[in-house]
């Protein structure tokens, strides 16, 4: 059966891998099934024929036979779930591996939007500059114990797995600002993820695709 994603017709950061799609092309290209992409323009994103694949009006959608689904986590889930390579066998490290996945959108996301959100959405505004130190320092403390945590291991549990894979993605996000090469270990721990030739593969897919076609974000 066919898998067919949605991206963003020209995406804001003009092909730089941080919109979500990349994540779910990252995923499939690691367990080697191929997909087609639906590239969606921003108006057609908040009508009902997208809407009907994704209540919120975003990409990026899954869809394949008939199954039809929206949010990262749960795609990258369901592929993990359906392929071999990105989830342990044994039951009690597969679980921890889930759980890394759902610490990469549920803890260690939300700040790093709110930050990039701060730059990008209130830069303008005449509480920013105050504001912002403080957002910054509430993505730190996520990292502080993130860094913690991966001390110099390779990967976040053992093998490279979905939960890597979605925590490098959501620290990527993190790229422009610098924040992450203050942590050495963790800046070598995106590397190792960007160093993987699925992720080279999967975003170099996406940087094809808006290649020629300006950066708005
Ligand atoms: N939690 C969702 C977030 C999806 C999301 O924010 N998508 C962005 C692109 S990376 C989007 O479609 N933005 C356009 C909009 O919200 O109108 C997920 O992980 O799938």
């Amino acid at each position: 059966m066919t898998i067919t994603i949605t991206a963003f017709e020209q995406s804001p950061d003009g092909g730089k891998g941080l919109a979500r799609d990349t994540r779910v092309r990252w995923a499939l290209e690691e367990v080697g099934q191929p997909y087609e992409v639906r590239p969606v323009s921003f108006l057609a994103m908040k009508e009902p024929a997208h809407l009907a694949l994704h209540p919120f009006g975003q990409i990026p959608t899954y869809e394949e036979g008939d199954l039809a689904m929206f949010e990262t986590g749960a795609i990258v889930f369901h592929i993990a779930e359906c392929h071999a390579g990105l989830l342990p066998d044994d039951i009690n490290a597969r679980a921890r591996a889930i759980a890394w996945m759902f610490a990469a959108v549920n803890t260690v996301e939300p700040p790093i939007l709110e930050l990039a959100n701060a730059r990008l959405l209130e830069g303008d505004k005449p509480w920013s500059k105050e504001r912002l130190p403080l957002v910054a320092d509430r993505v730190r403390s996520r990292l502080n114990q993130l860094s913690a945590r991966l001390g110099d291991a390779d990967w976040l549990d053992g093998a490279f797995s979905a939960g890597d894979l979605m925590m490098v993605s959501v620290l990527l996000r993190l790229r422009l600002s610098g924040i992450v090469d203050e942590y050495p270990n963790l800046a070598a721990y995106l590397a190792r993820g960007e160093a993987r030739p699925a992720y080279k593969r999967a975003f170099f897919a996406q940087l094809a695709a808006n290649a020629g076609k300006p950066s708005t974000g």
